[in-house]
């Protein structure tokens, strides 16, 4: 599956994004090592798209065995906000001195986990409205086709020659990470408290509601934060998102229903803390955090 031109891509973080790109650039001919908390049962990664399933042969290796010496030369980050900075500190020796590193996440743990890298490591920001779910660890179903717009990375989209996903060149990432959070905002944790995929939002009148406050609450504070473009029509945006990836279980959702520690803080607590310093009220989205967080209170101890 090799071609001459292949490369190797390290990825840290084996969600449903990460387990998606992995078979695409795999797909594309490239090496792809899936670097993972705990061992995978097997080494051939499964993807699902309109109800027609591929396979890929994969390698993983566990982040506790990491080599420690400098061999990481590009590398995919697409763990989950809260897992960002740890799981980066413990592998950061292994990267080369010039890797390159695209963080592909929500949130903005990004802007933070740049700050350990060098200043010869080249990091790029991403941001995807791709939809995908996992089934179990190595099988993902890619349930709404996105974009991923990658920030000022001409030499980097040459490295991510992949026919199936659709990447752009961005030249305000900030903006589009902005446009996502507020995006993510009104629809991850309603998706957890509906217990339905995203387009099933849509068709709950209540849902539909609380979008509606949520969307004016987050355009409040993108406002005060001089993120006015960001957070633009963004009920329209929401609803578009809801449409592309009505299919799609949401990743709180994903994360919630398999007991996992959910990125509310990241994304909805992230923005009740910016309201707070600007003295805004953001009643809608602090009832959610306070919601998925008793949620999460049930299993996390
Ligand atoms: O980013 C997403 C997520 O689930 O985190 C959306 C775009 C809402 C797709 O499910």
């Amino acid at each position: 599956m090799s071609t001459p031109n292949s490369l190797c891509w390290h990825i840290l973080g084996a969600g449903a994004i990460g387990c998606l790109w992995a078979f695409y650039l795999r797909k594309a001919g490239h090496r792809v090592v899936l670097l993972v908390p705990s061992a995978r049962n097997g080494r051939t990664l499964h993807l699902t798209r309109a109800g027609y399933t591929e396979s890929v042969d994969i390698e993983w290796q566990l982040i506790s065995k990491i080599d420690k010496k400098p061999h990481i030369d590009n590398l995919l980050v697409t763990a989950k906000a809260h897992h960002t900075l740890p799981s980066l500190q413990t592998i950061r020796s292994s990267l080369s001195e010039s890797a390159t590193i695209v963080f592909l996440q929500n949130g903005m743990a990004a802007n933070e986990a740049k700050r350990l890298l060098t200043q010869q490591q080249q990091a790029y920001v991403a941001i995807s409205t791709d939809g995908a779910y996992r089934t179990d660890q190595l099988s993902v179903v890619y349930a709404g086709a996105g974009i991923t717009s990658i920030g000022f990375a001409d030499d980097v989209l040459n490295r991510l020659p992949i026919d199936d996903l659709v990447v752009e060149n961005c030249n305000d990432i900030e903006t589009r990470q902005w446009q996502k959070l507020a995006v993510n905002c009104a629809i991850n944790a309603l998706t957890v408290i509906y217990q339905c995929k995203n387009g099933g939002l849509l068709e709950i009148e209540d849902a539909r509601m609380r979008i509606k406050l949520l969307c004016e609450e987050i355009a409040e504070v993108g406002i005060a934060l001089d993120k006015s473009d960001a957070v633009k029509h963004l009920l329209p945006k929401v609803e578009q998102t809801l449409q592309l990836t009505a299919d799609n279980y949401s990743s709180m959702y994903q994360d919630i229903d398999q007991q996992r520690c959910s990125e509310i803080e990241w994304l909805n607590g992230y923005l009740c803390r910016q309201a707070e310093k600007l003295e805004i009220d953001c009643p809608e989205n602090l009832r959610l955090v306070s919601e998925i967080k008793s949620r999460e209170a049930g299993f996390s101890g």
